[in-house]
């Protein structure tokens, strides 16, 4: 046991916050992916780093592509570590400047673990862990499970696996999996190349995109290969064929990728559900947010249903429906909102400066259909976000449509009457 919580102490968390994918655009177009406001109240990065912290991991890094305001207030204002557990979190920023376009070069997770592994080099540590996690994920899991599964079997890096079906395939990493031992990796294979000797019975063991690592073998990897850059496509196949000692570890909860607009969105329509896929209620393990001391969220001759609404927010005599509603958002009379996540606003404007004392307003009579509301947008009076014309995907001036569902990026001012 003490055995274990010395281990425990000595892994280092470094959550992956977003390379260039930009799946997440236009969401991303203004912060850090790890900063994308999540469920009204919270951010992308509360997931990871709230299990993170649930589980005892306490030295957390998170790496970016580059800095936004928003995602360092929101971990400096939020999670502020008891220091006498030596506990941190973390931002490390590659700021990349050179352009892809040119070099033909594509910096992947392999790399971002490589830059931040720099900074834990001069930590003195004896035996330490490293795990690594994505920051676009949705998921309960107590990550000392994978740090038992480790130890118990001697391993030098363990992967989360789920069982997966046939047609979700091309979305993973998939794996033969023998005696609880990782034989084979492959990243994405098209279907008709997966062997028919990696299948148990209609499923396939899927990568979770969630590592565990000794410290010193995942320095010796990624130091004596610089040409590998991503963890699945280079490292893992190349481990294992290097006869490391690769283990997995079955997760069996809920769990969902909310790394694109259509997934994210996805997941805002489950969580609002009447038997919800996910409970962010669940008394033991919460996602921790920033706490912002806003009033109580006033419904007037609202009706409201299958919702999620935060604090903060006012609703007039409205209609909302399977819906997330955000911080500090005002809806107008007469608005229609259904199967829309809208974001709310980062703060109130105060009196002095004039205004409604709103930044996210729904105007009155507009109706809001399968949408994204991006933070602090002014959405005009009698505007219909309906995409009558089930158009798939348009960059219009203020807005994008992505897999058939409307964004609004941040700050953006709807002029009344508008349609898309
Ligand atoms: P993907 O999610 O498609 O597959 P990738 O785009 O590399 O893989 O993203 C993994 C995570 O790392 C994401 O959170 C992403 O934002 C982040 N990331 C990517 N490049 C980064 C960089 N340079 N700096 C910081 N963060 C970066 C992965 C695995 C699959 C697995 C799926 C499960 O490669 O094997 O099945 O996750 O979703
Ligand atoms: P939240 O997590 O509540 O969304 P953030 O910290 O991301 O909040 O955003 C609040 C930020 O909004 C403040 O830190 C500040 O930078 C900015 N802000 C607050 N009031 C104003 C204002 N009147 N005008 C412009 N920006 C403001």
């Amino acid at each position: 046991m003490e055995n274990f919580s010395r281990s425990l102490e000595q892994t280092i968390a470094f959550i992956l916050g977003g390379g260039r994918g930009q799946r997440l655009y236009p969401l991303t177009k203004f912060r850090a992916k790890p900063a994308v406001p999540f469920a009204g109240n919270y951010r992308l990065i509360d997931i990871p780093v709230s299990n993170c912290i649930h589980s005892g991991v306490h030295k957390i890094y998170i790496m970016t592509q580059f800095q936004s305001a928003s995602l360092n207030r929101h971990i400096m204002q939020t999670y502020k570590l008891d220091i006498f557990r030596e506990g941190f979190v973390d931002i490390l920023a590659s700021e990349l400047s050179f352009n892809p376009a040119e070099s033909g070069f594509s910096e992947g997770t392999a790399d971002a673990v490589r830059k931040g592994l720099k900074h834990i080099e001069h930590q003195g540590m004896q035996k330490s862990y490293v795990l690594i996690l994505a920051g676009d994920q949705l998921y309960r899991m107590d990550y000392r499970k994978i740090l038992r599964r480790h130890l118990d079997e001697n391993a030098q890096v363990t992967l989360a696996v789920l069982p997966i079906k046939r047609q979700d395939a091309e979305r993973f990493g998939l794996m033969q999996i023998k005696d609880g031992r990782v034989i084979n990796f492959k990243e994405k294979p098209k279907a008709e190349d997966i062997p028919p000797e990696w299948y148990r019975g209609e499923r396939l063991y899927g990568s979770m995109g969630i590592y565990l690592f000794d410290l010193d073998f995942l320095k010796e990897v990624l130091y004596n290969h610089p040409e590998w850059q991503d963890f699945g496509k280079q490292v893992l196949p190349g481990v294992i064929a290097g006869g490391g000692s690769v283990v997995a570890y079955e997760f069996t909860g809920y769990w969902e990728d909310i790394g694109t607009v259509a997934s994210f969105h996805e997941a805002h329509l489950g969580l609002v559900k009447k038997d919800p896929v996910f409970d962010l209620y669940q008394a033991d393990w919460p996602f921790f947010f920033k706490p912002r001391f806003l009033p109580p969220a006033r419904l007037l001759e609202a009706r409201v249903s299958d919702s999620l609404v935060s604090d903060g927010v006012k609703i007039e005599s409205s209609e909302i429906r399977s819906s997330v509603i955000g911080i500090r958002t005002l809806v107008e009379k007469g608005a229609q909102i259904e199967e829309s996540v809208i974001m709310g606003a980062d703060y109130f404007v105060t009196d002095s400066e004039g205004g409604s004392g709103f930044q996210c307003v729904i105007g009155a009579g507009s109706v809001i259909q399968k949408a994204i509301i991006d933070k602090n947008c002014r959405i005009g009076r009698g505007v219909r976000l309906t995409n009558e014309h089930r158009v798939q995907h348009e960059e219009g001036d203020f807005y994008s449509i992505v897999d058939g569902i409307i964004v609004i990026p941040k700050n953006t001012v709807v002029p009344d009457g508008t349609i898309i």
